[in-house]
């Protein structure tokens, strides 16, 4: 089976971007019977500053949704990132194999650091942890979205560059893109924009935790346009176009279909229907998780059982770097 490897960071509440963008389709893979790693990237997640107890309830939160989702910690090897340590030590191998100006070119690199006067290193090394995390594993494929390619091509420059000094030692990991437009969910309030966990209006995006209630709010606030049908059109028409894309994956329907239904109705009507469709698809998920986030004790043992199997894992192929290295010291 293809070994698929992806993390996600506990920086915040999750939306339905990260749902239907990552979650969701982390759950698919596994149950196609992929052989599937998921961590919590709290590792990645210091490349912004981070209050420690908030942290940690985002860890414990983000376990109980991902549980909640159809995680399975049996199936799936599920741990956070920091509780095995050779993600971090291989990082080091291959950053001394990366190089500044690589690193420094990448564009969410470039966008991130124009922002901030002091520029943490961690930052500039961000995809060379992401490295770390999937050839740790030998993994082969990593889902991602579109704007992850370029840090996947850093993952194979350095497989190569490894390759060359040191011998064949990892598969190159492959990416794998979604054909439903998932990786792309778009603000609410402005649909030139990515739905984001750090987008400072709330309203910008629907949270997993959010009510019936609070769903069908931010749906009928959601920005459109003057023309009243409803019609697929992501470059013209992309706040209508979000919502046909989100209705889509909550009931697993094409935007053809969608619209043949929505014949008829006018885009304040339809929002009805796709709040409908959202709370139907997110009920499930969020009254699981809830029950889940009351049992905080189970939550640390299933982390705590992906752990010792990610070490497993993690130290056999660890070793075998080392080794080629030339760093087999005695212990
Ligand atoms: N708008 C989105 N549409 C589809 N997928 C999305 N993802 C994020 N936003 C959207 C995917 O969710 C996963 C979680 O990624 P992360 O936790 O590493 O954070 P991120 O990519 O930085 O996403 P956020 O949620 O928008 O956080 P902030 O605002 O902090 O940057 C990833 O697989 C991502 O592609």
């Amino acid at each position: 089976p293809r070994r698929v490897v992806s993390g996600i960071q506990p920086t915040g509440s999750l939306h339905v971007g990260n749902y239907f963008g990552a979650i969701r389709r982390c759950v698919r893979l596994q149950q196609q019977g992929n052989d599937l790693t998921l961590f919590i990237a709290d590792l990645h997640s210091l490349t912004a500053q981070q209050n420690p107890e908030v942290l940690q309830n985002n860890i414990l939160e983000l376990t109980a949704y991902l549980l909640a989702s159809g995680i399975d910690p049996e199936q799936s090897t599920f741990f956070v990132q920091s509780a095995v340590t050779r993600h971090a030590e291989l990082c080091w191998l291959l950053a001394c194999l990366a190089t500044n100006a690589r690193l420094a070119h990448l564009p969410q690199y470039k966008e991130k650091s124009a922002k901030m006067k002091e520029v943490p290193i961690g930052l500039l090394l961000y995809p060379v942890l992401q490295a770390a995390d999937v050839l740790i594993y030998r993994g082969t494929h990593v889902p991602v979205g579109a704007d992850q390619i370029q840090h996947l091509q850093v993952a194979s420059q350095l497989v190569k560059t490894f390759h060359h000094r040191y011998g064949k030692t990892f598969p190159t990991p492959r990416p794998l893109l979604p054909d439903d437009g998932s990786d792309r969910i778009l603000s609410l309030r402005d649909p030139t924009k990515k739905m984001s966990k750090s987008d400072s209006d709330p309203k910008s995006r629907i949270l997993l935790s959010d009510t019936d209630d609070v769903i069908h709010k931010k749906i009928r606030k959601a920005v459109t346009d003057f023309t009243p049908q409803v019609t697929y059109d992501p470059k013209e028409r992309p706040g209508v176009s979000n919502l046909i894309k989100l209705h889509c994956l909550a009931e697993d329907k094409l935007p053809e279909e969608v619209v043949e239904e929505s014949d008829g109705m006018t885009t304040a009507q339809y929002k009805g229907v796709v709040a409908n469709a959202l709370c139907e698809a997110l009920r499930p998920v969020r009254e699981r998780a809830v029950s889940l986030q009351a049992q905080p004790a189970f939550l640390q043992a299933v982390l705590q059982h992906g752990a010792v199997r990610a070490r497993q894992r993690a130290d056999e192929v660890y070793q075998d770097v080392t080794n080629k290295l030339g760093l087999a010291v005695p212990r």
